[in-house]
């Protein structure tokens, strides 16, 4: 292998907790149950397991409101326990990727319990972003994350306190050095447990804009849109830089930005491959091309969005951080709907294949993959129909603030708009076997399983050689094998731009080329893509090969040399 590094060639396969498997039927997955499960794991061949948050928290989104960074959620388990996972997926060969959540903590954590004490004496005042009213009102018109204003009063100090998220998520003040000081010893303590990175939550936000202004506001809209003004904030990359000299360079670790907003021009430095900030960046906008064209609507709707969109989109990430900076590649996560549903066609005729198909598209492009649980089994989104199946509070807070209180949709819109872009979509419990809950738990689990169990599962997927599960296990093994799905040159096939139906690209290392065709519709189509003789087939969907012929959903993966 050449220059390149170990994350670079590395495969990371994302585990939700609370959703993975449930070790003393409580209902609620459990570290003890992902040690149990660490077998199943390896077998697929990844490299890093990242965990969703472990720590102690107040448990209103989903523990991305974390009450202590250095305790274990009593509900998923013991700090022993998270030892002997860490450990038992050491020795398995697999590095553990833990979640850092610094743009906000809970209300409930020390730091903010301590703040609620308003003067200039008490330094953890200061650890949060609080401002005096103005004209008896909030003191921007900034709207969170999570529906309602950015800003809730403390009548105790008479003060408003900051929170893009829910209020129980206060935002965390950057600009003081002691907050970050406090941060990097808390993240340098992880580092003597031996832990192998941290993917970064809404780390893009952590540095607010001066003045705090107002942000823009859509005609409909009831609140000023604060993505717009606190992403990539004007002093973000300096604290990067120092948290990369005060511990990131202190390890071989694998490190990601969840960087809601990021633009290339801001990728190539939260990114750039000289290693000053993170390795990589999630990048957000294609999980945003299928959004309401109503920004007061956000991301609810039910509607689609077409390959051209979506390739042209993907293409431009891979273009630009070529050679400059890396990018992680993922089509979905715990925050978005499954894959298979939103990109492919989740129809029994067409599932498997159109899974296989978009894990291809992926897996072959630039950057370092992400699997999230359940996706190398073609889980599919759940289709809930009321509004009490869901759990997740950005959904049922969008409900309540778009049907109920605003009436800018009505309820039966609203739950289509829920059964396509809910979080927990992505949330219910992994389905391991066509037993009782799908064999994650004896007792009645904190989300509904997706009833399409008993036949999407993992025992299932094992004994088919022709599962989706196989099919990843290939890719991963043959991005092993291949430096050129790490290193190789990425280029769309000149004929392919503006084509509604088949995405075709190249990649190229020295002598060898990887050419990858993909039709991302449910049509026939023909297609002619001159293939030299002597190429073989790296992987396909099909049992055969019909040359120009391209069935629903087929994709096709040559490798060849000049
Ligand atoms: O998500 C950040 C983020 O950008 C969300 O607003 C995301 O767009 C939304 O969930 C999609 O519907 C991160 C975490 O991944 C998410 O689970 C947390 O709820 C959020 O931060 C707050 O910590």
């Amino acid at each position: 292998m050449t220059d390149s590094k170990w994350w670079q060639r590395a495969v990371v396969y994302q585990v939700y907790p609370k959703s993975f498997q449930d070790s003393d039927n409580d209902g609620i997955g459990d570290l003890k149950g992902i040690t149990q499960r660490l077998d199943y794991i390896k077998k697929l061949g990844v490299d890093v397991i990242w965990l969703n948050p472990i720590y102690k928290t107040s448990n209103i989104d989903g523990g991305y409101d974390i009450s202590d960074y250095q305790a274990i959620n009593p509900t998923l388990g013991k700090m022993t326990d998270f030892e002997e996972l860490l450990h038992k997926a050491h020795q398995l060969g697999l590095k553990v990727m833990m979640d850092l959540v610094v743009n906000h903590s809970s209300f409930e954590h020390e730091w903010f319990q301590r703040s609620l004490v308003k003067g200039k004496e008490n330094p953890y005042r200061d650890y949060y972003i609080w401002r005096d009213p103005v004209a008896g009102h909030e003191p921007n018109n900034w709207g969170s994350f999570f529906s309602g204003p950015a800003w809730t009063y403390d009548e105790a100090s008479g003060q408003y306190y900051l929170h893009l998220f829910a209020k129980e998520q206060p935002d965390l003040n950057w600009d003081n050095p002691r907050l970050r000081h406090s941060i990097f010893e808390m993240m340098n303590w992880w580092a003597t447990k031996g832990i192998d990175g941290f993917r970064m939550d809404v780390i893009s936000f952590i540095s607010k804009p001066e003045g705090l202004p107002d942000a823009p506001q859509g005609a409909q809209a009831l609140y000023g849109d604060a993505g717009a003004l606190v992403a990539n904030g004007a002093h973000v990359h300096q604290y990067l830089h120092e948290m990369n000299q005060e511990v990131l360079k202190k390890h071989d670790w694998i490190t990601v930005g969840e960087t809601a907003g990021v633009t290339v021009d801001e990728a190539l430095k939260y990114a750039a491959l000289d290693g000053s900030e993170l390795n990589m960046v999630f990048q957000f906008e294609h999980m945003g091309l299928d959004g309401n064209k109503n920004p007061a609507l956000g991301k609810w709707d039910n509607r689609r969005v077409g390959l051209p969109e979506l390739r042209e989109n993907l293409v431009k990430w891979q273009k630009a951080l070529a050679g400059k900076a890396w990018n992680s590649l993922y089509w979905n996560n715990h925050d978005q709907p499954r894959v298979v549903s939103r990109f492919g066609n989740d129809s029994s005729k067409y599932r498997v294949l159109s899974a296989k198909m978009l894990a291809a598209v992926l897996h072959f492009m630039q950057g370092t993959p992400y699997i999230y649980q359940g996706e190398e089994l073609g889980m599919t989104n759940v289709y809930f129909k009321e509004l009490a199946d869901y759990r997740d509070l950005e959904s049922l807070n969008a409900y309540h603030e778009l049907v109920e209180q605003e009436k800018l949709v009505d309820k039966q819109t609203m739950l289509s708009y829920l059964q396509v872009h809910s979080r927990d979509n992505a949330r219910t419990p992994m389905q391991w076997d066509d037993s009782r809950n799908a064999g994650f738990s004896e007792q009645t689990p904190w989300l509904q399983v997706n009833p399409n169990y008993k036949k999407i599962n993992a025992a299932a997927a094992l004994e088919d050689p022709t599962s989706v599960f196989y099919f990843y296990q290939r890719l991963i093994k043959l991005r092993h094998e291949l430096p050129i799905i790490t290193e190789g040159k990425f280029e769309l096939m000149p004929e392919n731009e503006g084509d509604h139906a088949v995405f075709a690209y190249t990649r190229q290392l020295a002598k060898q080329t990887i050419l990858v065709i993909a039709n991302f519709t449910a049509e026939v189509v023909t297609r002619n893509y001159d293939l030299p003789h002597v190429a073989k087939t790296l992987v396909k969907n099909y049992p055969d090969d019909q040359k120009e012929k391209l069935r629903p959903y087929e994709v096709k993966v040559y490798m060849y040399e000049d």
